[in-house]
């Protein structure tokens, strides 16, 4: 990628659009192209053609999606699997028809089968039944990466697909009903805190295993597999270490300043029990995780106190 081509990231309002410009910016790129919702609705195929046939970026990165946590994928699942293979089919395939030939699609971890061996190789994909959750979500990131597969078989286009693992940061969704653990929790010690309560109240068992990664990081992460000009199969990004909710709960707490208990509600769902990602492949492309999950969620905290309070 050199400094004066055209990018264009799609999704940059949400917490990894944000953050792939924010490291763009960083890096100098000059020509980084955006667009809100009203001014291109990623759901209108034709709207989504006219744009990339005007604009012929030279690089495209789809952080545009539907997302959630394990609440909102389970109830909104037409949503979910309707709109992220409308975001994704009309993204690849404009981009395709406008001759973009490097594009990146950023996946989820789980695509994995819920029951793969631990730690989820890539060469996993396909093997086994998803975790029903998130299923229809997962559906969905499956096709864009067998989209991406199928456009680079066909017409020798370099369309890479990297799997992020779970993720927090700036810009994340702190509304309790759709967001995921992290953010959640940290508003929830921020309340419990501010009411003076004796409990915060966890989902499920706290047994579930999880990892996670700083949004900056991942940023960092598909702009390196960008710079480097990969094009290999997909990629795992995370940090190759995960913690038990509970044990996050904890780290969550003491961050925060929360001083009483926790409690576990076991009429909410614990999702798949573990999903830790394996990293190897990312670590022999010369990339590894900087943010460790105390600073980071400091970090996190940080973003919700000045939003909340702006
Ligand atoms: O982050 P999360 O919603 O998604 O939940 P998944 C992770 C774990 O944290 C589950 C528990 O076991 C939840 O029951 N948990 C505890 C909570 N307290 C809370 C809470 O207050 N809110 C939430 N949301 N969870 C999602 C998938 O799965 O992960 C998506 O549904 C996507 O498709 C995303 O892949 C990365 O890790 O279970």
């Amino acid at each position: 990628m050199a400094q004066q081509e055209k990018i264009f990231v799609a999704g940059h309002r949400g917490m990894v659009g944000s953050a792939i410009v924010r490291r763009l910016q960083q890096g100098g790129y000059a020509h980084i192209l955006t667009q809100t919702r009203q001014e291109l609705d990623l759901l209108d195929q034709r709207a989504v053609q006219q744009y990339i046939a005007q604009e012929k970026p030279d690089y495209l990165f789809i952080a545009a999606a539907k997302v959630g946590g394990i609440q909102a994928n389970n109830v909104f699942r037409a949503d979910f699997l309707y709109q992220n293979l409308v975001i994704e089919t009309n993204l690849i395939h404009a981009a395709h028809l406008a001759g973009v030939q490097r594009l990146m699609f950023l996946g989820s971890s789980c695509i994995y089968p819920k029951l793969a061996p631990q730690p989820l190789k890539e060469t996993c994909l396909l093997t086994g039944e998803l975790e029903p959750t998130n299923e229809p979500y997962a559906i969905a990131k499956i096709a864009g990466i067998k989209l991406c597969e199928a456009y680079n078989h066909q017409y020798g286009r370099q369309y890479i697909s990297v799997m992020p693992t779970n993720l927090y940061g700036p810009n994340d969704n702190y509304d309790l009903q759709t967001s995921h653990v992290l953010p959640a929790l940290i508003r929830k010690a921020h309340e419990a805190k501010v009411r003076g309560d004796d409990t915060l109240v966890v989902w499920g068992s706290g047994t579930p295993m999880r990892e996670f990664l700083y949004a900056d990081d991942l940023a960092d992460a598909c702009v390196h597999l960008m710079e480097q000009g990969y094009d290999g199969p997909l990629v795992n990004i995370g940090t190759g270490s995960d913690v038990s909710i509970r044990e996050l709960a904890e780290t969550v707490k003491e961050v925060v300043g929360f001083q009483g208990t926790l409690s576990f509600d076991a009429s909410k769902p614990d999702g798949t029990p573990r999903k830790l990602m394996d990293v190897s492949r990312l670590h022999a492309l010369g990339w590894q995780a900087r943010t460790g999950l105390k600073a980071g969620i400091e970090r996190a905290y940080s973003d919700f106190l000045m939003r909340t309070h702006a």
